[in-house]
């Protein structure tokens, strides 16, 4: 039991079975033939008619399983839902549901659920902690891994139909004609499975591949380029998503290099794409070291440009305002730009949580983010409801999930990694399902469905997203980190060359008088970003919460909590809080030995040592380096350091940052 299988663990129908049921579809379609097989293969209740009904346009993507009169019928608009029914369907027999009088009708949240992987042409894996990449470049287009069409097929069972294959840090060589040909496999192979292809695109390529003499979108040659990069695509994947683009951004080239504006970009882009009808996906991830807050910046950049995109552009931007944090609050562009569609972009794939080391359920991350109100066309305009469009009509509606996926038996590295690909494909389907259901349906699908153990460990994956703020980060702390690999604690870390908006101080801003970034009006005025009643609210140190007090607020060591503690002692104890609640974690997964095979209980629990020493690492390198601040002790109730400060600031791990 190595946990590829994910949660598709399906058992095979008996002869027996399949003769005590029919299964019947009119539609030759190639995904509906594929729904057919999949339930030829593994349903066993009842009879099932699958129908597509091109008049129930209100289903869209998604499907309606009712009864007939010879026992279930699932319908859908278009191939692709009777697949999403199929994989429903499947797993509601897994999960044990009685379908004597089943009804439901499911329709997706966002048009586009998307992955984004961080693919190299390497195969290396940028922020990517399960091995080298799933596409094996080299071999393509001979040569065809069985994990493509597993890939595809795990998507699938969770809705997700789309993905970038390769990082945003684009090679060029990804459009040449000798890469497009290896692309086209991948594509072929997905599309039984309704997942279509995108590409990330370096807005360099016409002057680096096309030989041109610059790339500048208002240059005619560079859009003649495009126009027949795009017609190549198209003419190879007649199914093309469209291109992802990061563009002056951390060094990347872009229409700023020409004195042009990002709206100049993508639009230049989407034009050619309109025929066809590809999106451009353009990312609002930008900022410079100036002297301006960094949390500030893709507002600045992006919010004068509103109503100048095309409507074939969408505007991907991360949850949080500096960079996927372990909490941050969310990103004050939602909502902003009143004439421009936007997604929202996670991280699925641990750069800040602790790698595939560390066991974070995200869903509770997520859904923070999605729930969060922005207030920008009233109450109730959550982040879900901006991006999703039943606020803001849009031509589709998108949502990203930076991957986690690599070569490793198990995809994910950590077998509890696989929860959050499937936690982000569920919510990119239904954000208003709850954490706690979709922790109670992967396990279930995943590992066992004894209720002492679903019980257990559904509580302990909504917990530690918690847990890892409080061992890492808590109180609205962010970016201390290890430079560049981002795993480790490293609060001290300065290089006097450095960018110093890539240097933990310019976040933790620690002196003797207190700790936290001023982002208040009397500081970088970030507050001024977010709508009322946010703005108040985050700006004053009694009505900001707490758990976002440190992102807000310099705050003095002697600043009295709700908890009555001083701020240094709450410090302290959060970070004691978050190593106890690991240990905790070891204790409960030892006691579920019983439910677990041999294989996957003990890679898990090696995992938890891991997490539990590195917890200790966090706590000890910053309570010692914080204390040297605010020269107080440890409260003696929690457990003392042992580490040394000295010893800490040593360690160096071999940690390597692919760009
Ligand atoms: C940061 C990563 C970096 C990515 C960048 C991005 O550290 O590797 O290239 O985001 O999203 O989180 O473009």
């Amino acid at each position: 039991e190595d946990g590829r299988k994910l949660w598709l663990r399906y058992i095979k129908v008996s002869d027996q079975q399949a003769l005590n049921r029919t299964i019947k579809t009119t539609s030759n379609h190639p995904v509906a033939q594929q729904a057919k097989q999949e339930l030829d293969n593994y349903w066993k209740s009842t009879n099932l008619q699958l129908t597509i009904n091109r008049k129930a346009t209100n289903l869209k993507d998604g499907f309606r399983i009712q009864q007939n009169k010879n026992g279930l019928e699932l319908i859908a608009q278009h191939a692709v839902g009777l697949l999403y029914g199929a994989y429903h369907l499947l797993n509601e027999q897994e999960l044990g549901r009685d379908f004597s009088s089943y009804q439901i009708e499911e329709i997706p949240s966002f048009d586009i659920r998307i992955l984004n992987h961080w693919d190299n042409l390497d195969r290396t894996v940028e922020r990517g902690y399960a091995g080298y990449s799933l596409w094996k470049w080299e071999e393509l287009p001979i040569q065809i891994s069985p994990r493509y069409e597993e890939y595809a097929r795990a998507n699938a069972s969770i809705g997700i139909n789309a993905t970038v294959l390769n990082n945003v840090n684009a090679s060029p060589q990804i459009l040449s004609s000798e890469y497009l040909n290896k692309v086209k496999v991948l594509a072929d192979i997905f599309r039984k499975y309704g997942i279509k292809v995108y590409l990330s695109v370096n807005f360099s390529s016409p002057k680096v591949i096309g030989g041109l003499k610059d790339s500048d979108p208002l240059n005619k040659d560079v859009q003649h380029w495009w126009k027949h990069k795009i017609k190549e695509v198209y003419q190879l994947i007649p199914d093309f998503g469209g291109f992802l683009v990061k563009a002056n951004s951390e060094g990347q080239p872009g229409p700023q290099d020409y004195g042009r504006t990002h709206a100049d970009g993508a639009n230049m882009l989407a034009d050619e794409m309109k025929p066809y009808g590809g999106m451009i996906m353009w990312r609002a991830f930008v900022y410079n070291p100036t002297k301006e807050d960094r949390a500030k910046q893709a507002y600045q950049e992006f919010v004068p440009l509103d109503n100048q995109f095309r409507d074939n552009v969408i505007v991907q931007i991360k949850n949080g305002p500096v960079d996927f944090q372990p909490r941050e609050p969310f990103t004050s562009l939602f909502g902003a730009m009143k004439n421009t569609a936007q997604m929202i972009e996670f991280q699925i794939t641990q750069e800040y949580l602790g790698f595939s080391n560390h066991l974070v359920y995200l869903a509770p991350l997520f859904k923070e983010t999605l729930d969060s109100d922005t207030y920008a066309d009233g109450v109730g305009s959550t982040v879900a409801k901006i991006t999703d469009g039943t606020l803001r009509k849009v031509q589709k509606s998108a949502i990203a999930g930076v991957a986690n996926i690599g070569e490793d038996r198990n995809w994910t590295g950590h077998h509890f990694g696989q929860a959050n690909w499937y936690a982000f494909g569920r919510l990119a389907w239904n954000h208003q399902l709850s954490s706690e259901e979709i922790a109670d349906e992967w396990l279930r699908l995943t590992f066992s469905k004894e209720k002492e153990f679903v019980h257990t460990m559904s509580k302990l994956m909504i917990d530690s997203r918690e847990t890892v703020v409080n061992y890492m980060m808590p109180m609205g702390l962010h970016h201390i980190f290890a430079f560049d690999h981002h795993y480790g604690p490293e609060p001290w870390g300065d290089r006097p060359s450095g960018r110093a908006d890539w240097m933990p101080w310019y976040y933790h801003n620690a002196n003797v008088n207190g700790i936290g970034f001023n982002r208040t009006i009397s500081g970088s005025n970030a507050v001024g970003q977010y709508n009322e009643p946010l703005r108040t609210i985050y700006n004053n140190i009694d009505s900001c919460p707490e758990n976002l007090l440190l992102w807000f607020h310099h705050v003095s060591w002697n600043h009295k909590m709700k908890s009555q503690r001083t701020l240094w002692d709450e410090l302290c104890f959060y970070y004691d809080q978050g190593v106890q609640e690991v240990r905790e974690f070891q204790r409960t997964w030892d006691q579920m030995e019983k439910y677990v095979d041999a294989e996957r209980f003990n890679a898990v629990q090696s995992k938890l040592k891991i997490q539990s020493k590195d917890a200790v690492w966090w706590k000890d390198a910053c309570l010692l380096y914080f204390q040297t601040f605010s020269r107080q002790p440890i409260p003696y109730s929690i457990e003392r350091p042992i580490h040394e400060l000295e010893e800490m600031k040593k360690i160096k791990l071999p940690l390597k940052h692919h760009n």
